[in-house]
């Protein structure tokens, strides 16, 4: 090996490292729309259906009752090579409605048309009345057993795998929303157990709105556009969120939250999820304990910074579903743990003096600390989005032996909304024989008949008892795995609409999650609430929401008062003495970086020789390299995966820059208003490539040149500042990038104002 050049070693290094990840992590630019390689001519040679991509999963081929089958998942799509009826008929042509002559009319006894266009009208069923905006996928879930002394819940035993489907959600928009707006994320797992299917429906904050199910649609109706306009779609920053918040003070906590980064994730790899409910879990001795449940990222909690997050939405509103899919198809397979904080079974069900059964309330990890009790994988994106991530039903009453529920108001209630609202979205009671909500476990359940039942049972008898059917089905118990119902005593109390006094603080861990903070989460929040508010019209919604504020902190009141031109006012009830939890902030730990996506920006006219195997290096590191250049095409036989012209800052998580690449012929302000007007040395450099790091440097992402790449960095006037390096070669700048990205984002580029 001749390592007296620099691009030697990193070769040598590349090759070791890519024969590692050879199996998970083909060198290919993930995207391709289909999994065939298209002709430029129609194609007319019949042939039977191309199979799915190969990071394409399906639901299990399971009966409507749960027995496995062993037909292939393709058996499940399209059949043969010719185009059909509904029911097989093959058809000669469906360009032309049957006419009298070819004038018309068409004729009503045109049964294909008739089929083709009925079916088309009905395509649509109603979206979710929340969450309707979603991205799922499939993947394993792997016990560790360490949860085995709390829980007899198979599918937590030590080794067990167990199939999921996984649904990312955000609450307020509409199906076809942006994905980056600021807002909570649903984190919804469908564990298909053989106990059983276990929902686990949580979301990324580990506090809710409300402490009582009845309030859902107030708080819904206060987030959702004004039905007057139907504006704003998918924002919090309007009148009614902020009147309803401000006036419901238990929601203070929740949206804290979704001021602070937590709101605008950087991808779904990157949130935590969190059960928010205390459950009660059951073991094999039949004692009880509470738990709550957090999924913990292995790539560490990232956000989005607020102007990229808005760019995002704008030019990729599928950003957080693309990065999803990406990454499964790049092989950087998504991880999280699953964790559980575990409580005594107390009869007053709190814990450090904090009542459990108030989900506006966390439990401090310092207090109780997350114990891992499994793995999830996803590693299969759905083949057919409609039948998977839309027909998906989750369900907070789909329990599994060892896992029961308490008596939380907001558990309680979602035990009913969740089933009763897919009568509604899936048009009858048997959506749980829809392909991806078929249970692995067998199912006898005597529920019969129905739109759309697919089972067909046999025997008289759905009755019990019986002694037609031979008595079936039995009822199980203990010995046979039956699911228990906790006896927990109820005790006597006059029926009242009314909540414990426990519940009556609204302030506290809304200060504990401020106090928490790094100086620059705090200006993160300071800016979020003031932009949120400053986009409200009536004055009084702010001023009381400044009162709020004020009882949270006085510098987090007296900065956005500042913001909004309006005095600070002084807290209505004393500050609580709170000790803050690290565990609360995204700052100030290191991460992997796999499945991050890295711009290289080369210079058509004068390529640099290091580029091949700097794009080889990150690939072998698990991350996505994307070349930008003047043109597409090619570049020194490197295909071209962005243009200056189609490229946004948004997109990479770090830039490479690789040349100086002049103005290129289009970077016309006329052609591409993103080309706008340099100047001075800037106009020596293509101006969509100095957006492009202007952008990335307000972003706090790290920005690393090599060779003729140093005249950039001196053009976009960023020489100098933290996370802004140039180095001798392509390995030294990759090198220098991968240092930077661990820490997710050069927070140091901007210190903060308030500590
Ligand atoms: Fe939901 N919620 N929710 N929710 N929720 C729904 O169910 C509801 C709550 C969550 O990807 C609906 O199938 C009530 C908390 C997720 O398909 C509906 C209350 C948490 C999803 C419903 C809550 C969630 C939903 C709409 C107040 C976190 C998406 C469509 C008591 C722990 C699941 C549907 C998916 C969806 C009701 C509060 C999470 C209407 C009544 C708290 C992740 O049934």
């Amino acid at each position: 090996m001749d390592s007296s050049k620099p691009g030697r070693v990193l070769k040598d290094v590349v090759e070791a490292a890519a024969a590692k990840v050879a199996d998970a992590r083909p060198d290919q630019v993930p995207g391709s729309p289909g999994s065939g390689v298209p002709s430029l001519a129609e194609p007319t040679t019949p042939q039977d259906p191309l199979p799915p991509k190969s990071e394409q999963g399906t639901p299990d081929t399971r009966t409507p009752t749960g027995a496995p089958t062993d037909v292939p998942p393709t058996a499940k799509g399209q059949q043969g090579a010719f185009l059909t009826t509904a029911n097989g008929a093959r058809l000669r042509d469906t360009d032309h409605s049957l006419k009298a002559g070819p004038r018309g009319p068409i004729l009503l006894q045109d049964h294909h048309f008739r089929e083709k266009i009925t079916h088309f009208d009905h395509e649509r069923i109603p979206e979710r009345v929340v969450h309707a905006r979603g991205t799922g996928a499939h993947g394993t879930f792997t016990g560790y057993g360490t949860a085995e002394g709390v829980s007899r819940a198979g599918f937590l035993a030590k080794g067990k795998e167990t199939q999921v489907f996984v649904r990312f959600s955000t609450v307020l928009g509409s199906r076809g929303s942006a994905d980056t707006v600021r807002d909570t994320r649903g984190f919804a797992t469908k564990f298909y157990t053989d106990e059983g299917t276990f929902d686990l429906v949580g979301n990324n904050i580990p506090v809710f709105f409300i402490q009582d199910a009845i309030k859902f649609p107030d708080v819904i109706h206060a987030g959702k556009p004004h039905p007057d306009r139907e504006i704003p779609q998918a924002q919090s920053a309007h009148d009614t969120f902020w009147d309803f918040v401000s006036l419901h003070t238990e929601a203070q906590h929740h949206t804290i939250w979704n001021m602070s980064d937590r709101g605008i994730p950087r991808s779904y790899r990157t949130m935590e999820g969190f059960g928010v409910h205390t459950f009660r879990l059951v073991n094999e001795a039949g004692e009880t304990a509470l738990a709550k449940f957090h999924w913990k990222p292995k790539l560490g909690v990232h956000s989005l910074e607020w102007e990229e997050a808005q760019i995002a939405a704008g030019v990729d509103p599928d950003f957080h579903r693309r990065d999803l899919y990406d990454a499964i198809e790049a092989g950087a397979y998504p991880e999280w743990e699953l964790g559980l904080q575990v409580f005594p079974d107390t009869p007053d069900e709190t814990f450090a003096g904090i009542d459990l059964l108030d989900p506006t309330k966390i439990v401090p990890e310092e207090l109780a600390p997350v114990q891992a009790v499994g793995k999830l994988v996803l590693n299969r994106t759905p083949t057919n989005f409609f039948a998977e991530t839309e027909q998906v039903a989750f369900h907070l009453g789909n329990l599994v032996p060892g896992i029961d529920v308490t008596n939380d108001p907001l558990l309680q209630g979602r035990l009913f909304s969740y089933l009763d609202t897919q009568l509604t979205r899936l048009a009858g009671p048997n959506f749980s024989q829809i392909p991806i909500n078929r249970p692995h476990a067998p199912v006898n359940d005597m529920l019969r008949d129905g739109f759309h039942q697919q089972a067909v049972h046999a025997g008289v008898a759905p009755y019990r008892p019986n002694s037609l059917d031979g008595g079936n089905p039995f009822e199980a118990d203990d010995a046979s795995h039956a699911f228990l119902d906790v006896p927990v005593v109820v005790a006597a109390a006059p029926k009242i609409r009314e909540n414990p006094a426990s519940f009556d603080d609204h302030y506290s861990q809304v200060r504990l999650f401020w106090q928490s903070m790094t100086p620059v989460e705090k200006e993160h929040i300071i800016r979020a609430y003031t932009f949120e508010l400053g986009k409200c019209y009536e004055q009084v919604i702010k001023e009381r929401q400044l009162q709020c504020l004020a009882n949270i902190d006085p510098v987090l009141c007296s900065e956005v008062a500042t913001g909004l031109g309006l005095p600070a006012p002084s807290p209505t009830q004393p500050l609580a003495e709170v000790e803050p939890s690290a565990a609360l902030s995204q700052v100030g730990q290191l991460w992997p970086a796999d499945g991050r996506v890295i711009g290289i920006v080369v210079d058509a006219e004068a390529p640099d020789p290091d580029v091949d195997e700097v794009r080889t290096a990150i690939f072998a590191a698990g991350m996505l390299p994307l070349v930008i250049a003047a043109h597409g095409g090619k570049v020194d036989g490197l295909d071209v995966q962005r243009t200056f012209a189609t490229a946004r800052s948004v997109e990479f998580d770090a830039l490479l820059i690789a040349g100086a690449p002049a103005p290129a012929p289009d970077a016309l302000p006329a052609r591409d208003a993103k080309a706008g007007s340099g100047s001075g040395p800037a106009s020596l450099v293509d101006p969509r490539v100095l957006l492009l790091i202007e952008e990335s440097w307000r972003h706090a992402k790290a920005i690393c040149a090599w060779g003729s790449g140093a005249a950039v960095l001196d053009a976009a006037g960023v020489v100098g500042t933290p996370g802004v390096l140039s180095e001798n070669s392509g390995e030294a700048a990759l090198a220098a990038l991968q240092q930077l990205l661990p820490a997710h984002r050069v927070w140091e580029r901007f210190p903060a104002t308030v500590s």
